[in-house]
């Protein structure tokens, strides 16, 4: 379950704006976002961000690209005649990020470093810009377990490859444990949006999040193997019988450091195969493509119904 309202407002201020858990930043001159190329003095933070309400994030910066075009869409966004869309991190050369309205599309890599380093300067960003109750949301790619290619999978719950559910960071050689919780309720209201025409399943279940492609997730394919078909086979039905439905690599670290933050998160994936029938990503690009949306488009329900309520 997500943190009570007594803790929630310990972490943020009375009116809902991001608190930091670090004391060592207000007493900073400057906090340079490094890996997002902004700065909290060279940058005007509250004026470029503070209307901001959904940090979406994804792997790839196309994808968030094209996510940020199609929320635009989406909401009716409106660019001034004659200009598109920048990257306003392009000169990181690490992430991107677009800002469209009160939605930020922002890339986090591969993998839990990635994500991890991102998630500390977005979560500082939010503080600096005095963003309220924010809401973040994990766009992603995962490989199914039972589900076939295109299924929409939206995380109940997150495990590390060791079944888990908390991030275990080394901290001054000591290693620290912080629960990997997602907001429930948010799951519940995003799968009621699958609409019963959408020609793909959404389903939910726990997400396994590893910290590699290959072995890390029972490939056969990797450049090494030291274990048998059946082996891996017998290693994903008995993940299957523990009510794991997809694999990915960022699901724990997003899960823990929101909800540390005091932050609501939830995370959508699309499966691009069904692991327990192959290891290979086949599915031609425009396939992958048309699959790739079908998280966006769930995630863009949820906010284009948030701003019509509002
Ligand atoms: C899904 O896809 C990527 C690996 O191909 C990784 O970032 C993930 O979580
Ligand atoms: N991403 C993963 O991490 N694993 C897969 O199998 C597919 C996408």
């Amino acid at each position: 379950c997500s943190y009570s309202s007594s803790t929630v407002q310990k972490i943020r201020y009375p009116d809902g704006s991001v608190k930091l858990r670090n004391p060592n930043i207000e007493l900073m001159d400057q906090d340079i976002l490094y890996h997002l190329a902004l700065g909290s003095e060279s940058h005007d933070l509250v004026e470029m961000f503070g209307d901001i309400k959904f940090i979406c994030m994804g792997g790839t910066p196309k994808r968030m690209e094209t996510f940020a075009n199609f929320i635009m869409e989406e909401i009716g966004h409106k660019l001034p005649t004659g200009t598109t869309l920048l990257d306003i991190s392009q000169y990181s050369y690490r992430y991107c990020m677009y800002k469209v309205g009160p939605v930020l599309s922002v890339s986090h890599g591969m993998g839990v470093p990635s994500i991890s380093i991102l998630l500390h300067e977005i979560i500082k960003l939010m503080y600096h810009a005095r963003v309220k109750d924010p809401i973040f949301f994990r766009i992603g790619t995962c490989g199914g377990i039972g589900l076939e290619g295109g299924t929409v999978v939206v995380s109940e719950e997150a495990v590390d490859a060791m079944m888990n559910n908390y991030y275990e960071v080394p901290m001054l050689g000591k290693l620290v444990r912080r629960p990997a919780k997602l907001d429930r309720k948010l799951v519940r209201e995003l799968k009621n949006l699958a609409d019963p025409e959408d020609p793909y399943v959404t389903t939910s279940g726990k997400t396994m999040c590893t910290s590699d492609f290959y072995e890390g997730q029972g490939r056969l394919d990797g450049a090494f193997c030291e274990y048998t078909e059946s082996d891996k086979l017998d290693y994903l039905e008995s993940l299957r019988n523990q009510g794991v439905v997809n694999i990915e690599m960022e699901a724990i670290p997003f899960a823990a450091l929101t909800h540390h933050a005091g932050i609501k998160s939830a995370i959508v994936c699309v499966t691009l195969l069904d692991r327990q029938k192959g290891d290979q990503v086949m599915a031609p690009k425009e396939v992958a493509n048309e699959w790739q949306i079908r998280p966006q488009k769930l995630v863009a329900r949820y906010i284009k119904r948030y701003l019509q309520m509002k």
